[in-house]
């Protein structure tokens, strides 16, 4: 039989539906003739001088690209005059994931450009389908709405309108259908987007790796700044346990020498011939104006320092003003501790008491090795800012460097927050200048009843400071060159005669 016309159609579907179709078709349509090719599956159709090629491409979800490929290939090959159309049989209306995949396969091979040859055929068999499933809907849109049902009792008239579709869609786009340079196109941007594709993984795979890499030196980075933190941490509690043991160990030691230099102390003394020298005697001569509070800080010293010496006058009701020297004496750490005190040698003015500074002197024998400057925490006169220049006037230039300052505290101690270091550094600068002209040896001494255990280590601590003035001045006494030693040796005799007179003249003004 000879035709007018052909219809090369590519059949996009499953086996089942193909088969449907077949059956269809050869139930439904006179004139046909079936011929089945060797490479697959094809159906011929002759329909009122026009014969419709149907070409089934197997293709299976499963299989392999190459395998899809050698498919379409064949039956590309099979349509000789090129593929007019390609169907897309969606069974009832259905369009399910199997016509999806089945569609990616199609494009993929033959790219975008065979939607445009595309057709989807419902293959209704006896039932009507009235609704469509939406992604069917979308996809018949995009098909620009060529949808065709093929129904048993009308599949006659159903082919007849399918190949006018095919007509009028060849006549719109001016072609014969899908040609074999739009194959080749397909192939050319599939191998460039395949490239692209890969490049792209490539790359990511690339900012994939330099993420983790960062991510990875990152973390590294917090686990070494962990690891530091936390050796610090430990490095200075170890610092903190190794000061608080250094600390125990000095104490200890400390105190352990004192006690050794005190057990020697008293053997010695106990042991002592009548007549030995003078060499283990400190003379200390307490200085300051009146009302600084020298009687009172002599007192408590002889309290704390002379467990062995009991000495009489000492009472615990506050001093009178002194009127003249007196000595003291103590056996503290293994040496006699002579203690003058006096009454203001050199008033607010300037004028020195000469008479009282000879007997101070003949009294501190056979010192003075110390002065030590009374001054009252929290008060700071213009008489008492002139102290080191009076002292150098009176007992010669050198004499700064045997002495030391005493801060005492009349009605309360030294706050933990104000040690006496802070007091000096943030006292006057004329005071500040005092202390730091005595080779900053000053020391504290709270007088107040209340605050009676603070003078035990506070003591300590002078007679320490005392010990290391003078041994650094090996020992020796500080010499007053305006008054010979004969002359103050005489003056010592003379003044112990009138000692009781001296007592006498405290108490008797202590009475009044
Ligand atoms: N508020 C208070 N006053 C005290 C304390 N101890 C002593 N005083 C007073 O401070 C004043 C001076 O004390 P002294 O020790 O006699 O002073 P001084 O330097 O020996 O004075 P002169 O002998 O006059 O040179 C006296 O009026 C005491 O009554 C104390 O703990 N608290
Ligand atoms: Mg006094």
């Amino acid at each position: 039989m000879s035709c007018n016309k052909t219809q090369a159609m590519v059949v996009i579907s499953t086996e089942e539906e193909w088969s449907s179709l077949v059956c269809l078709l050869e139930e439904n349509v006179a004139d046909k003739e079936e011929q089945l090719s060797p490479e697959g599956h094809v159906y011929n159709l002759v329909l009122d001088d026009c014969l419709i090629s149907l070409h089934y491409a197997d293709v299976k979800p499963d299989m392999t690209q190459e395998n899809i490929s050698q498919v379409m290939n064949a039956c590309f090959t099979s349509c000789k005059d090129g593929i007019n159309t390609f169907l897309l049989l969606v069974p009832g209306g259905h369009y399910t994931t199997k016509q999806m995949r089945l569609l990616e396969i199609l494009q993929a091979h033959f790219g975008t450009e065979a939607f445009k040859y595309l057709v989807v055929v419902s293959l209704e068999d006896g039932k009507v389908v009235t609704m469509l499933d939406d992604t069917l809907l979308e996809l018949i849109n995009t098909c620009d709405g060529r949808y065709c049902r093929m129904t048993s009792p009308s599949a006659r008239d159903k082919v007849n309108a399918l190949v006018s579709m095919v007509d009028y869609m060849l006549a719109e786009s001016g072609s014969t259908g899908y040609s074999q340079s739009m194959l080749a196109d397909a192939k050319k941007r599939s191998t460039e987007d395949t490239a692209m594709r890969m490049l792209r993984q490539k790359v990511q795979e690339a900012e994939e790796k330099v993420q983790a890499f960062q991510q990875m030196v990152a973390q590294r980075e917090e686990r070494r700044a962990k690891e530091v933190e936390e050796l610090r941490e430990k490095h200075d509690e170890e610092r903190r346990n190794e000061a608080a043991e250094r600390r125990q160990y000095e104490a200890k030691k400390e105190s352990l020498e004192e006690a050794v230099v005190s057990h020697k102390a008293i053997l010695h003394f106990q042991m002592r011939p009548e007549d030995e020298d003078d060499t283990d005697k400190m003379s200390v001569v307490l200085l300051g104006l009146s009302g600084s509070g020298k009687t009172s800080a002599l007192r408590l010293i002889l309290q704390r320092a002379g467990n062995q010496y009991p000495f009489t006058g000492c009472t615990d009701e506050d001093p009178q003003p002194t009127v003249v020297c007196e000595r003291r004496e103590v056996c503290t750490g293994g040496k006699r501790l002579i203690l003058v005190d006096t009454p203001e040698l050199w008033d607010e003015d300037g004028v020195v008491n000469l008479e009282q500074v000879k007997d101070c002197l003949a009294l501190a024998l056979p010192g003075p090795h110390i002065y030590l400057l009374v001054l009252q925490v929290g008060r700071f006169t213009q008489g008492e800012s002139e102290m080191l220049t009076q002292l150098q006037k009176i007992f010669g230039r050198d004499a700064v460097e045997h002495s030391m300052v005493l801060f005492v505290h009349m009605n309360q101690g030294p706050q933990r927050s104000q040690r006496i270091h802070n007091y000096v550094a943030g006292a006057h600068t004329m005071l500040h200048e005092l202390t730091r002209r005595c080779g900053s040896r000053y020391y504290e001494l709270s007088l107040a009843k209340t605050h009676n255990g603070m003078s035990y280590p506070q003591v300590r601590q002078l007679l320490s400071g005392i010990n290391k003035l003078v041994a650094s001045h090996g020992g020796r006494a500080h010499v007053v060159k305006r008054f010979t030693a004969q002359e103050l040796q005489e003056r010592k005799k003379i003044t112990e005669d009138v000692k009781d007179r001296a007592w006498e003249a405290n108490f008797l003004l202590k009475d009044a």
